[in-house]
């Protein structure tokens, strides 16, 4: 993937480019986290019985149904389905009784921060390791104090983060820890399905997660106890009509997102196997790009391929990060920048730790260097050819690229 693409070879001729004015490649954007959708009729189909039943929320059949599938799929005692992950975060969060600080990585959704200081609980950012886009588990340990409750390890990409070190730090230093597995279901790690580590994990069903319920999320767990307690604690510690024993939250997931998560699991392989494809689209379009390394994938384990997430070297590819964004964007391609500029360098975190950055250099390297890629069931083999071939115009074409861009073309 690395090999240098002699620019003789390539012939490019600079109108390639719609930075240089020729038409975008693609009419309509192409985006990233556009939904995986299953059989349509079959949603309607359920849409249909809940309006029948008059049942569209509170621990509904569907959601009920939901949770039983989940479960079983990943092999856990117990799921208990949410409105959104964030939400899920916040309760199981709370029910694991963290307190002080919580340790967690910068280079994560935003969500895992908020989850904890929205009820006052300090995030702690820790670096990934060299290389890698993972918590680095000798970090952790050095940043943990006597008021440190937990760890919070994200497995980003749908790729576990390591989680036996952490598994073995939070039992010596009894420390809780959770899993924020948002972008990892339907992946495993070494053989064991992601969703049964920890005390407990966090799935994210957004719209634009490998599985949607429109918006929704779960905690999954082994712990009965837990267990009781968070789904006291998402329908606003109700025990029977007119007993709260506990304060709650509206936690709860509808009928209409349990229909849509039931009719997308059932489409589940359809969604890996589309995915899978673009993968491997992008793997052969983008080999011998200089400077451009699209991030591999675990080999033997179940994985989601919901992300295409290439990491660009600026001296080598002779562009940024930045300015192939803006060549993409040009073309209609509307590449991410996850997670982009790290937790620690938004509001409140960065006021409040003004520093956090010195003790953060991987991260620091990492958020300037990563670009997520177009995939999903809404993007075909062809659109990835062509994204691609944007990529290697791009690189090829560095130079008069960057004399462009500094003229102020295809500013984001
Ligand atoms: N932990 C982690 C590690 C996470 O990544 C997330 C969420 C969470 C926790 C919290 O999970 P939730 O509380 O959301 O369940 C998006 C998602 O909103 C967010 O769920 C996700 N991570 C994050 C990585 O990405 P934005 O602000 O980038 O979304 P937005 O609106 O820009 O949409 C992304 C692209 O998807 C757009 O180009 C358009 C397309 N799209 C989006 C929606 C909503 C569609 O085509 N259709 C749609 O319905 O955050």
């Amino acid at each position: 993937m690395d090999a240098v693409t002699p620019r003789a070879e390539t012939a490019i001729a600079p109108y390639d480019l719609a930075i240089f004015g020729a038409e975008p490649r693609f009419p309509k954007p192409l985006h990233v986290g556009r939904p995986n959708l299953g059989d349509r009729g079959a949603y309607l189909e359920r849409i249909d019985g809940m309006l029948q039943r008059q049942w569209l929320t509170n621990d509904g059949e569907l959601a009920r149904d939901f949770e039983r599938r989940v479960a079983e799929l990943v092999g856990v005692r117990h799921c208990v389905a949410m409105c959104n992950a964030t939400v899920a975060l916040e309760i199981v969060i709370r029910a694991l009784g963290m307190t002080g600080e919580v340790i967690i990585p910068s280079f994560t959704f935003i969500a895992t921060a908020h989850a904890l200081q929205w009820q006052q609980i300090t995030p702690v950012f820790c670096d990934v390791a060299p290389g890698e886009h993972h918590l680095d588990p000798e970090r952790v340990e050095e940043l943990i104090t006597p008021r440190t409750s937990g760890i919070i390890g994200v497995h980003v990409w749908g790729d576990a983060c390591d989680v036996e070190a952490l598994e073995e730090i939070a039992r010596r230093r009894g420390l809780r820890l959770l899993f924020d597995a948002a972008h990892a279901f339907g992946c495993s790690h070494q053989g064991r399905m992601i969703g049964s580590f920890g005390n407990a994990e966090v799935f994210s069903f957004h719209a634009t997660k490998f599985l949607n319920t429109l918006e929704g999320g779960a905690v999954v767990t082994n712990d009965d106890a837990l267990a009781d307690q968070i789904r006291l604690m998402r329908n606003f510690g109700f025990v029977d009509y007119d007993k709260v024993i506990y304060i709650g939250t509206n936690g709860k997931m509808n009928e209409a997102s349990a229909a849509m998560g039931l009719t997308n699991l059932d489409a589940m392989d359809d969604f890996v196997d589309a995915n899978l494809q673009n993968y491997r689209a992008y793997q052969r379009g983008l080999e011998g790009i200089r400077g451009v390394t699209l991030r591999p994938y675990a080999p033997d384990d179940r994985r989601n391929y919901q992300y295409v997430v290439l990491e660009i070297d600026r001296e080598r590819a002779g562009l940024s990060r930045d300015d192939l964004l803006r060549v993409l964007r040009a073309e209609n391609v509307l590449a991410r920048r996850y997670f982009y500029p790290g937790c620690h360098r938004m509001e409140p975190y960065r006021s409040f730790f003004p520093h956090a950055h010195l003790l953060l250099p991987h991260t620091e390297a990492l958020v300037k260097r990563v670009l997520l890629l177009p995939t999903g069931t809404s993007v075909t083999v062809d659109d990835a050819e062509g994204v691609c071939q944007i990529v290697r115009n791009a690189v090829a074409l560095e130079s008069e690229v960057r004399e462009r861009l500094a003229g102020g073309c295809g500013a984001a």
